[in-house]
């Protein structure tokens, strides 16, 4: 069993040392830190699996760092690490275990939930992925009507598409370009039209990816795949077996939708939503770029975990990441953390933290119950670079507010074209550079700037970064990176004592509209015994839909 530390996480010995010591902040910028050591900028780095992480540019120093660490300690961290890897059931409000480490462990390893080793079953869902996804790509698995499949269209929502998304908008370099891929999730129709608008039927196949296969968006927009599927295919049933699989962990409700359970891939209670796109979820990702690329997705992933697993908290690159995050939401008052990729590739690569990071770490009560006594998740949000230096970065730059960011680009890119990657690699160090030194009024006197307008063009500077550089983007980079977040949730959520791995939340959205749409559908006035304001508005759309 695990155990974790008594005191409240606010009366930790380290976090009171934190709270004296981030007082020296106030005097020292990032400029005097830099000026005091030359160093710096080579010692504040670590490497592992490939990734080279400069966190120089935060407000901290050595002695930061070891307290931070101490936090760390304090917070039983390493004790959590092992009940995680150990199958303990962390996910205390589900009373489950938390191993999507499981989903990319290496044939032989042991990872024991309720006295069953689980990773052969991990491999064996693995083989039938890959036996479907060969016969998808080499085109022997026919249409209905006898035509090769073309498209592949993931239904899912949340977890259930999120992470599909991002992988193969990272991975479209290495996707077959012959095939089609796209992904609905809104239940806005609109969303199902458009994506299927252009598409025969007979050419198309549906992956229906839902964990509790309960889900009302993806339900609503899998019957309306089955519409579709059978006004093109003429009506005949049969067609389903042939254009329709399922992933899920309910082989009842995948049958009750007319869906053959040979045709479904399954996967486990102990893997969350946000935490599942290297498990079956995965199956698009696999159809595009073929289970060999996909297996080297997950050893990229598994070299993170051993890292996160083994390395010292001062070299741990998902620790430093965590506890930076930590020391800025709690000691700065920071809200948010920018995430900028710089790789187009990596498009989706925010939207799909903004799950995994919010939904994880947006708690308000520790692992006992208790009201937690900081602040938790931080906001996590971005866009590729350079687009986002034309939109917001002017708030990071000169606004009021500390926005950590992180920084990710690549030593090579994907695809060479004249100078672009000089320049958008340029425009990463000089962003950093900027954030951190900052303009002082001199240096804008010096350049002629007239009196007037000396203070609009200050730039403070002193605003934090990581620098997050690896070689290229590949499956197996996306892979580590995916889960550098991953493990960097969990520390952040160890400090806080939170539980990382529930989503009530997002639960209650699925009961809420249960109850509201009876009333918007019915065709006689139903009696409404909601606010004022809710009645009000059930009873304007009822008027006027
Ligand atoms: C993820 C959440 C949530 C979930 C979706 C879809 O951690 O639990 O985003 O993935 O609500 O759920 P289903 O996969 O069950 O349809």
């Amino acid at each position: 069993m695990f155990s974790t530390s008594s005191l409240a996480t606010t009366q930790r010995p380290a976090w009171k040392a934190l709270q004296a010591h981030s007082s020296l902040f106030n005097e020292k910028s990032l400029k005097q830190l830099f000026a005091e050591d030359s160093q710096r900028g080579e010692k504040l780095t670590a490497e592992a699996a490939g990734i080279f992480l400069d966190y120089s540019k935060n407000r901290i120093t050595e002695e930061t760092l070891s307290l931070l660490c101490q936090l760390a300690q304090e917070s039983c961290l390493r004790d959590r690490i092992d009940a995680m890897f150990h199958g303990d059931k962390i996910n205390i409000s589900e009373n489950r275990a938390v191993l999507h480490i499981a989903l990319r462990a290496p044939k032989g390893q042991k990872i024991m939930v309720d006295g069953k080793d689980v990773v052969p079953e991990v491999h064996e869902v693995l083989e039938r992925m890959s036996t479907f996804s060969n016969r998808i790509r080499s085109g022997e698995w026919k249409g209905h009507t006898g035509k090769r499949i073309k498209n592949v269209i993931n239904i899912g929502i949340g977890g259930s598409d999120l992470g599909p998304v991002m992988a193969y908008e990272a991975l479209r370099h290495y996707s077959e370009r012959s095939m089609t891929f796209r992904f609905v999730s809104n239940v806005d129709s609109t969303d199902f039209v458009e994506a299927t608008r252009d598409l025969d039927p007979s050419e198309t196949l549906f992956i229906v990816s839902s964990k509790t296969f309960g889900t009302l968006e993806t339900l609503t927009n899998a019957h309306s795949a089955r519409d579709w599927l059978l006004t093109g295919l003429g009506g005949d049933e049969k067609a389903i077996a042939k254009h329709f699989v399922a992933v899920s962990t309910n082989a009842e409700k995948v049958s009750a939708f007319g869906i053959d359970t040979q045709n479904m891939f399954g996967f486990w209670d102990w893997v969350g939503g946000r935490y599942s796109m290297d498990s079956a979820i995965g199956l698009s990702t696999m159809i595009a770029i073929g289970p060999d690329q996909f297996q080297e997705m997950l050893a990229g992933f598994h070299e993170m975990d051993e890292h996160f697993r083994t390395a010292p908290f001062e070299k741990n690159l998902p620790v430093l990441m965590g506890l930076l995050a930590v020391w800025y939401n709690d000691f700065f008052d920071a809200q948010t953390v920018a995430v900028l990729p710089y790789d187009q590739y990596l498009k989706r690569f925010p939207a799909y933290l903004q799950q995994l990071t919010m939904e994880s770490n947006g708690k308000h009560v520790t692992l006992d119950g208790k009201k937690v006594d900081t602040q938790t998740g931080p906001i996590y949000w971005g866009e590729p670079g350079t687009n986002g230096q034309h939109s917001f970065y002017q708030l990071i730059h000169q606004g009021t507010r500390l926005i950590p960011c992180d920084f990710i680009t690549f030593y090579k890119t994907l695809n060479p074209l004249g100078r672009h990657h000089d320049l958008l690699v340029s425009n990463v160090f000089a962003q950093a550079e900027a954030l951190a030194f900052g303009k002082t009024a001199e240096q804008v006197r010096a350049e002629g700037t007239p009196e007037k307008l000396i203070p609009h063009r200050v730039f403070e500077g002193n605003r934090p970064s990581n620098v997050i550089l690896a070689d290229v983007l590949s499956p197996k980079m996306l892979g580590k990176l995916v889960a550098l977040y991953e493990h960097s949730v969990f520390t952040q959520g160890t400090i806080w004592h939170i539980d990382s791995f529930d989503q009530w939340g997002v639960e209650l959205g699925k009961v809420l509209a249960q109850a509201i749409i009876p009333e918007l559908e019915s065709p006689t006035a139903p009696e409404l015994k909601h606010d004022s304001s809710t009645n009000h508005l059930i009873s304007l759309y009822r008027k006027k839909k």
